[in-house]
């Protein structure tokens, strides 16, 4: 396994030192270890892959230099526009390295939203025209003095490819975010499923959230012919959520958005301001961190939440950080436009078990 020390030490040898990126659990411990420089490097964590890739661009043409940029290849799809549309030869020709951490490639038994992208990762590289390696332990260091060689002479990204279990693991891992909240996300969840209306649908957004909801809706034997887990889709839960409510007007809809997901496509709040369904009940975990992907802070911690929905025509919004206060405002009978954002500490269940093919095959059905 690659200590990430070295692996950040092989590019600042080469006088690389500007990483920006989305968290990813593959990349765990590398990103965690760029947080804890305090000098001799810039890190910055992106809204989402094309921002990252926007800022990279911005970095290379101000500085001339080489622009480390990370993320999962869940993401690759938002990089996809401005590499395709900016960074690429035929328009400006950006030199860049990514460093993709890899779901559901090289056989990895992984999680279903990555069956389809796992597969085609390397497929889509190939067909963007963007050479790649996959890192190796013992050839690292030449493989990224390559890349850089490559990208500098071609003006063009190069790729460095990370597969699961690359990088050592920390012994003293550090989870960032609100450790000071008494409560954890999963015990508003099991408050929130016991006191659950017969009527209401209810959508979780991609991680923990949606895992959470799917252990608790099982452990109580609830009926989840209203639920709709959004395994993937990072930042789109509400839209889904906001569409159902316009279809559903006569039922109250929940979605559960981390905030991660929100900042990730902060811009699908217009569309719930446009639409406003007096049904939604937007609810956001504010951890401050990408917990399921190893904790990581999001690329603002200091978001003013009540102001982002005020500004997008939310009618009620409630800051709450106790769980019998989530039941008092869903006891409600006239919330209207309403968004309660919940400030929770990290933790998880052990052993989360995730959502199968015949739960996703059940909401489709039954829906
Ligand atoms: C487009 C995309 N980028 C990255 C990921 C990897 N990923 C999965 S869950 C997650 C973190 C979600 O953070 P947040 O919404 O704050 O929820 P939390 O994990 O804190 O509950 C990330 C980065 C992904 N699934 N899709």
């Amino acid at each position: 396994m690659i200590d990430p020390k070295d692996f950040v030490k092989a590019f600042k040898k080469q006088n690389i030192n500007y990483f920006v990126g989305v968290p990813d659990s593959v990349l765990d411990t590398f990103i965690n270890f760029l947080h804890s420089q305090k000098r001799g490097l810039t890190h910055r964590v992106a809204a989402n892959e094309g921002g990252a890739i926007g800022l990279a661009t911005g970095y290379a043409i101000s500085k001339k230099r080489i622009p480390v940029v990370y993320f999962q290849n869940s993401g690759l799809g938002n990089a996809i526009n401005p590499l395709t549309s900016i960074v690429d030869k035929k328009v400006y020709g950006i030199p860049m390295i990514l460093v993709i951490g890899v779901r559901g490639g090289f056989n990895f038994r992984d999680e279903l939203q990555h069956h389809k992208m796992g597969p085609i990762t390397l497929k889509i590289l190939k067909s963007l025209g963007i050479p790649y390696k996959v890192v190796n332990e013992k050839k690292f260091n030449h493989q990224i003095r390559h890349a850089l060689k490559y990208s500098k002479n071609n003006s063009q990204p190069f790729a460095l490819i990370i597969k699961h279990n690359s990088f050592k693991k920390q012994k003293n891992h550090k989870i960032f975010g609100k450790q000071k909240e008494k409560f954890r996300r999963y015990e508003y969840i099991e408050v929130l499923l016991k006191n659950l209306k017969k009527n209401t649908y209810l959508v979780g957004s991609t991680g923990f959230a949606t895992r959470e909801l799917n252990y608790f809706a099982k452990n109580l034997n609830l009926n989840t012919s209203k639920f709709f887990y959004c395994i993937g889709a990072m930042g789109h839960a509400n839209q889904i959520a906001n569409e159902i409510a316009l279809q559903k007007k006569k039922n109250k809809v929940i979605i559960l958005d981390g905030d991660g997901a929100l900042i990730m496509h902060l811009g699908n709040l217009s569309t719930i301001k446009k639409t406003m369904p007096r049904n939604l009940i937007h609810i956001v975990f504010d951890n401050k961190i990408h917990e399921s992907t190893g904790g990581h802070p999001v690329s603002d911690t200091n978001l003013n939440f009540k102001l982002i929905f005020k500004a997008f025509g939310y009618k009620k919004i409630f800051e709450i950080n106790n769980p019998n206060k989530l039941v008092n405002i869903l006891k409600n009978k006239k919330l209207v436009n309403t968004a309660v954002i919940i400030k929770t500490k990290p933790g998880t269940i052990n052993n989360l078990p995730r959502p199968s093919l015949k739960d996703l095959i059940y909401f489709k059905k039954n829906f």
